[in-house]
């Protein structure tokens, strides 16, 4: 799975995105939806799961020392959360900009967390900050049966 994995570079290139669960409970999902589909990112995973602590704790690892870990865990299994899976050219970090900060308050209006929230404890999105983070995640939160091959028609008018 790591070999197959690593050829996602390029226009192959995947990043894992969830709403977080004050952004489905604020009806966010199409919303956020529609700014990766408007941009020309192809969907190739999406469901909407209630989190398991372990997953959880397992996607959080490297803040598991963090002061504000065990809320961060609650907060992110205190509703069902809306996963996916998107691909293009630059995607991981072009998700990161369309995110805005960590914290809303720092984030620019027309990034999601400029636009839809104010406090970082309930920043609405979460998005890989890595390619190598993407991997793991993505990894973590789908089977390789949930995420989809299909050729977009609109990819010619993009690429
Ligand atoms: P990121 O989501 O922008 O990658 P991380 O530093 O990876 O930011 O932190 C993961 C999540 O933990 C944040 O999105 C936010 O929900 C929460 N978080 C980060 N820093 C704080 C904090 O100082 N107080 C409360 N929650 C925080
Ligand atoms: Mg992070």
């Amino acid at each position: 799975s790591y070999i197959f994995q690593s050829a996602w570079t390029g226009v192959n290139e995947r990043t894992f995105v969830a709403v977080k669960p004050d952004g489905v409970q604020r009806k966010l999902v199409g919303e956020i939806v529609r700014r990766f589909e408007k941009k020309g990112f192809k969907l190739v995973g999406l469901k909407l799961v209630q989190a398991s602590e372990d997953i959880l704790r397992e996607h959080y690892w490297d803040l598991r020392t963090k002061p504000f870990y065990n809320r961060l865990i609650s907060y992110m299994s205190s509703g069902p959360v809306v996963v996916m899976v998107w691909q293009g050219l630059e995607v991981v970090k072009t998700a990161r900009k369309m995110l805005g900060e960590t914290n809303p308050a720092e984030s620019l209006p027309g990034t999601i967390r400029g636009d839809y929230c104010v406090e970082v404890g309930k920043n609405v999105i979460h998005g890989s900050d890595s390619v190598e983070s993407a991997q793991r995640e993505i990894s973590l939160w789908f089977g390789p049966n949930e995420l989809h091959r299909w050729r977009s028609s609109s990819s010619q008018w993009i690429y």
